[in-house]
């Protein structure tokens, strides 16, 4: 990694991301639960929100809705991406180009990255080739460390996630997206193996405003840079409330007590069962 690449999609060294490539990876049944955001204009909205650093979509949506956001939004390019109606072994198809999406407005590329797939060597050289490409372009890369295939029992396991973050600093990564491994120590070890790469927490499925806001806050505590997080914005009624709240826990160093009780109304009853 190089100091200061992901500097276009930081504040102060820390990220909030939206993501938003959902209608590819899960398709649109994630947009039931609010379903305006079937319209890609609306995150493109959410996304206009001080807190957010980068909104990350794919290549479609970024060609027919980016030109009216650019001067707002900072745009992660999502390289690859493949649908849930894929039975096989874990892989991720690249849909655009580095060069394409730097043409388009992209200040960064995320990519997603299946560690202990049948399917990682061929990811690696993918990979390799993106970050390079990036390099050139001084584009941050954002990697989804999502270790997952058929050798791997438990995608959560502290030491799955530490080995997803080392991956990150060993391939490249400016910052490293990793699910939440369960408790503050273990995020806290994922942390300290990415060395200078940081580490980043994905949303989830969502989860009520309080419990979502304190794994927010351990994952600070435990030395991660921020988030990335989809569901749990565009999934709620009042998506820019949640936005304030994390705007507080990560830029100001608040507790999630202390966003919770600025957030007028806010959810605090027990999570819904989590999918994923
Ligand atoms: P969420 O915050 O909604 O979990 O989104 C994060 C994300 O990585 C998305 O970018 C991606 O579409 C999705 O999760 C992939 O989830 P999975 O492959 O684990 O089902």
């Amino acid at each position: 990694m190089l100091d200061d690449a992901d500097s276009a999609i930081t504040r102060d060294g820390k990220a909030l991301i939206l993501a938003y490539d959902h209608g590819l990876e899960h398709g649109p049944v994630d947009f039931e639960p609010v379903p305006e955001t079937t319209d890609p204009g609306v995150v493109f909205d959410l996304a206009t929100h001080d807190a957010v650093t980068a909104l990350a979509v794919g290549k479609g949506v970024a060609e027919a809705h980016y030109p009216s956001y650019e001067d707002d939004v900072t745009l992660l390019a999502k390289l690859n991406g493949t649908s849930n109606l894929w039975m096989g072994e874990p892989d991720s198809a690249v849909n655009w180009s580095v060069d394409y999406a730097h043409d388009l407005g992209a200040d960064a590329i995320g990519f997603t990255y299946y560690g202990g797939s049948n399917n990682e060597v061929e990811m690696a050289e993918e990979f390799r080739d993106a970050q390079e490409a990036a390099r050139h372009r001084d584009m941050g890369v954002v990697m989804w460390s999502y270790p997952r295939g058929q050798g791997l029992k438990n995608d959560r396991d502290p030491k799955t996630i530490a080995y997803a973050t080392r991956l990150g600093l060993e391939l490249g990564a400016d910052i490293a997206k990793v699910k939440y491994p369960g408790s503050a120590d273990a995020m806290e070890w994922a942390c300290q193996s990415a060395g200078k790469c940081k580490v980043v927490m994905s949303g989830g499925s969502k989860a009520s405003d309080r419990d979502f806001l304190e794994t927010v806050e351990s994952a600070m505590r435990a030395g991660a840079s921020g988030l990335a997080v989809g569901r749990n914005i565009f999934q709620r009624e009042n998506p820019e409330a949640m936005l304030d709240g994390l705007e507080k826990v990560i830029f100001e160093g608040t507790t999630a007590e202390e966003a919770l009780d600025a957030m007028p109304g806010a959810e605090s009853e027990p999570a819904a069962a989590s999918d994923d």
